[in-house]
């Protein structure tokens, strides 16, 4: 029998943890945390595009640990604000903003548009330990509300309202949440064919020699 695959989610997010382990939770693979590792370097996220920067968490995490990672890069695109803020999502409103003070930055700049058009982008990135790398990547569009809605999610989610549920994000269980969301989209697309991405990991993952000390020359 061949041993499980461990795979890392190279995360420092709990919620994106959380609704990525929800949605790889049936597979044949053990799944680690970073948590579940000592202290590793944060990564540097300044490339340009969402695709850039999950390459960058992956790969860094599976060199690093030597064991494969998947990262997942994703941030909000707003029409009527030139596609900000894209893949400053995170650093919106500063390095240490919180949630609430994102979405407050967001919704003054949005003061008075009447193009309320957004989406949420998301890149998941699988890398093995050599370099090489799967993506999937996936988007959702609905509108930027007026005002803050719901209790759920993290992020941008109180003011993603997403028309066909006529709900926020924030107002819809992880469950429902992922069913319509660009990372349960991505997550999806990755899961249709897992059986393939198990075959391309343990092909890409680096050979262990095994020694046999009484015969060493004979190896
Ligand atoms: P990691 O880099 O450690 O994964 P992060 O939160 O810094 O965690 P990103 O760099 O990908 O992640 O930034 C994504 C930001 O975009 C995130 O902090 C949210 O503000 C926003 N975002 C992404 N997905 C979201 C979602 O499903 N709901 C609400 N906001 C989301």
């Amino acid at each position: 029998m061949q041993d499980l695959i461990t795979l890392i989610i190279a995360t420092r997010n709990p919620n994106k943890t959380a609704e990525i382990r929800d949605l790889l939770a049936d597979y044949p693979i053990q799944i680690k945390n970073l948590d579940d590792f000592g202290p590793i370097p944060a990564v540097e996220e300044d490339g340009e595009t969402f695709d850039d920067n999950a390459y960058k968490k992956s790969s860094f995490t599976a060199k690093v640990l030597g064991i494969p990672a998947l990262a997942d890069d994703s941030g909000l695109v707003v029409e009527a604000l030139g596609g900000a803020p894209g893949v400053f999502s995170a650093r919106y409103a500063g390095e240490n903003a919180t949630d609430e003070q994102r979405c407050r930055k967001l919704l003054a700049e949005m003061k008075g548009k009447t193009n309320r058009k957004a989406a949420f982008e998301c890149v998941i990135s699988i890398a093995a330990p050599s370099g090489s790398a799967l993506t999937y990547e996936a988007r959702c569009e609905g509108l930027i509300a007026e005002k803050p809605a719901g209790q759920n999610g993290f992020g941008y989610d109180p003011i993603f309202y997403y028309p066909p549920l006529k709900k926020t994000f924030a107002q819809l269980t992880r469950e429902e949440k992922s069913r319509v969301s660009h990372r349960g989209k991505a997550l999806r697309e990755l899961r249709d064919e897992f059986d393939k991405v198990l075959i391309w990991i343990r092909q890409h993952m680096p050979v262990q020699e095994r020694i046999d000390p009484l015969h060493p020359s004979q190896q």
